[in-house]
């Protein structure tokens, strides 16, 4: 048996994250990137699954881990990782950096103020809903940021209001160094949503199959007027919480551990190879070795572009306009 093309592009989708995620490692040990840098290798399962049930006009907003989000929203990948990379021809000229890329035209943006991407992702619920718009808003968090204020101050409004709000937590059970488990009220987040006349949906986040069909449900939910739901994913962070953390709050057999047993790539092809047999093993490792290469090319095209002119770096911190 071939794969189908949903397989085909959910390992696509995947490879194309991690090689994405390994350029920007590469780019900093080459010092092209200043400042911390969230990897989200381990995580791919969530932002390839979102991909597909993502609409032109809905929004997403991110968090200071937010380079799959951004490649699932549609994002265009050399022009993301020429802003990681702090180039002239980034999304944002190279001022917003990793943690702040902004692209209107595909209506996604992030934040690395923790908790702070859902207000603004119920801001642009509340108007979808003025100008009658068939669009959903699509906040992420992290389960750290699911203890904030914010969080829950948006889940209100939105619960009042039955704003098309889909709440993407990544339980990667970690915030920095404090576990989810050490201080969460709940066993888990989604369960908070009836405390909002939210629906509350919990899904493992290493399978791209599974998350797919919760997260096109939450969506549909939201789309049809059935007000805010969270949808919490169940995740591995594989790498320091930022490139350089020491991790002392996990020692080096539980990080192996973690990834030897949650690689979603790793998983994903298993069981790829366990429904169709081996023969689609070949067409896998093609796909992954052709996308790290073309993100190689990338990243050499990226390096090769120019900086921003020093004299400039005052431009765009003012406006005397606002735009629509
Ligand atoms: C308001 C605020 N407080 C603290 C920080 C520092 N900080 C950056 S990331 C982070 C932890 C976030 O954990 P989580 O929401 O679980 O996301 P993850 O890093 O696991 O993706 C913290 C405390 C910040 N950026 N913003």
């Amino acid at each position: 048996m071939s794969l189908s093309d949903i397989q085909r592009s959910r390992y696509q989708r995947m490879c194309e994250m991690r090689a994405f995620d390994e350029a920007c490692m590469e780019a900093l040990k080459r010092k092209a990137i200043h400042g911390e840098l969230h990897i989200g290798i381990g995580q791919e399962a969530v932002g390839a699954a979102m991909a597909e049930s993502l609409r032109a006009q809905d929004a997403v907003v991110s968090t200071h881990r937010n380079h799959f989000h951004a490649l699932a929203k549609g994002v265009d990948p050399l022009k993301l990782l020429a802003e990681i990379c702090e180039r002239e021809a980034g999304l944002c000229k190279g001022r917003g950096g990793h943690m702040h890329p902004f692209c209107p035209e595909t209506h996604f943006s992030a934040t690395g103020i923790v908790g702070a991407s859902l207000p603004v992702a119920l801001g642009y619920a509340h108007a979808f809903r003025m100008r009658g718009d068939e669009a959903v808003a699509v906040g992420i968090s992290g389960d750290g940021a699911s203890h904030t204020g914010g969080f829950h101050e948006s889940m209100v409004m939105a619960g009042a209001a039955k704003l098309p709000l889909v709440v993407l937590v990544e339980n990667n059970s970690l915030a920095i160094s404090v576990s989810f488990s050490d201080v969460s009220p709940t066993a888990t987040v989604a369960e908070r949503a009836s405390a909002y006349s939210a629906l509350g949906l919990h899904v493992d986040g290493t399978d791209p199959d599974v998350v797919s069909e919760v997260f096109g449900q939450a969506m549909d939910h939201a789309r049809s007027g059935n007000g805010p739901v969270i949808v919490e994913a169940t995740c591995h962070r594989f790498r320091g919480h930022f490139e350089g953390d020491p991790e002392h709050y996990r020692d080096r057999t539980e990080r192996n551990r973690v990834r030897s047993s949650y690689d979603p790539l790793i998983l994903y092809r298993n069981k790829l190879c366990a429904e169709l047999g081996d023969g689609v093993a070949a067409e896998l490792d093609a796909l992954q070795k052709s996308t790290v290469s073309k993100t190689k090319a990338m990243l050499a095209e990226v390096l090769a572009m120019p900086m921003p002119d020093p004299a400039g770096a005052l431009d765009y911190i003012f406006t005397d306009e606002v735009s629509e």
